[in-house]
């Protein structure tokens, strides 16, 4: 199938949201991808979340990624959808397809890696590199050497994901393997986005993968 591609400009830093209007000031620090990962919604709020998270990435023209609502995002026409393991199993990537979004798949193991590359898609996440506590895991850390190593094998642009954030980023960096790195708290100070850490994260990135 082959999705289409996230253009030359590497991912970068990718925050990883719950609520459209932090976005605005990721952009406005430098952000050029991000993700919005609704939980526990209602079905109106939800929509309108979703519809005010492309309107701003479209103003900043950055490649905003749906989590999970893969109907929605084809509905709206987001610029791509993110997919987990289970997801993959139950949403239409034929329709994903058809309607020319990219697609950006999660993956913990190099067996979940095998099936997410016959999918094709935009990029494979590997994660999570460190600990999290963003999000319950049943998986132990990949760590930098299995991301290196697995990374090695995946002919697509790949995204490091979990535990990452300014004290950790550097050992991500050097491994020149992540075209992006997602994260959820690494940007955030009391819950809100810090433009301070963001500018210092995208920084760390661009001085090490030139
Ligand atoms: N997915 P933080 S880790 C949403 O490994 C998510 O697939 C992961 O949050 C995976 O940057 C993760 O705060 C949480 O660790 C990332």
């Amino acid at each position: 199938m082959k999705f289409k591609n996230c253009g030359t400009t590497p991912l970068g830093i990718y925050p990883v949201v719950d609520q459209a209007y932090k976005l605005e000031s990721l952009y406005q620090s430098g952000i050029t991808t991000a993700q919005l990962r609704v939980k526990n919604r209602k079905s109106d709020e939800l929509e309108n979340e979703i519809v005010e998270a492309i309107k701003i990435s479209e103003k900043y023209d950055a490649r905003l990624f749906v989590n999970d609502f893969w109907e929605l995002a084809i509905k709206h026409n987001a610029y791509g959808i993110h997919l987990g393991q289970e997801d993959i199993l139950i949403a239409n990537i034929e329709a994903i397809y058809q309607a020319g979004i990219r697609l950006g798949i999660s993956t913990h193991t190099t067996d979940e890696i095998k099936i997410a590359l016959d999918i094709e898609p935009s990029y494979v996440a590997i994660g999570p590199i460190y600990e999290t506590t963003s999000k319950k895991m049943v998986y132990n850390p990949v760590g930098i050497e299995d991301l290196k190593r697995w990374a090695d094998g995946v002919d697509y642009p790949v995204v490091a994901i979990g535990g990452i954030n300014l004290d950790t980023i550097q050992s991500v960096v050097n491994t020149k393997s992540a075209n992006g790195i997602a994260m959820i708290q690494g940007v955030l100070e009391e819950g809100e986005v810090s433009k301070r850490k963001t500018i210092k994260l995208i920084e760390t990135f661009n001085n090490n993968s030139k």
